[in-house]
């Protein structure tokens, strides 16, 4: 079932906000700590770091308030242009980076893929 979700997602565009996972970011998205991050895992973290970057707390993330993202896959993730991602623009753009970095397609993400995908 993930597998179809993937396939459309990806479909529709390339990856974006290129923030780096650190070693940290995996044990806090590992909410069950077996060692993977499945995409509900991903998600609710990917949520709290939308509202944790969101410094304006606008409900919208800007260009300057993720610091250090490519242009290019910002602009990839503004689905309607209006210069700012919503969240659900935000996780949209983050669910392709989650299958870009599931290199054996398992539907989880394991610390070897996390580290691959810096
Ligand atoms: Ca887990
Ligand atoms: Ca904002
Ligand atoms: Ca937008």
């Amino acid at each position: 079932m993930h597998r179809a979700v993937f396939a459309i997602v990806a479909a529709t565009a390339g990856a974006v906000c290129g923030a780096a996972w650190a070693q940290s970011d995996f044990e806090l998205a590992d909410r069950n700590h077996d060692g993977k991050v499945d995409l509900q895992e991903f998600i609710e973290r990917e949520v709290e770091v939308f509202y944790f970057d969101d410094a304006n707390k606008d409900g919208r993330l800007t260009f300057e308030e993720l610091s250090g993202v490519d242009p290019a896959r910002f602009h990839a993730a503004d689905k309607n242009g209006d210069g700012s991602l919503s969240l659900d623009e935000f996780l949209a753009a983050r669910t392709i980076d989650f299958q870009n970095a599931d290199q054996n397609g398992d539907g989880w993400l394991s610390p070897a893929e996390v580290s691959a995908a810096k």
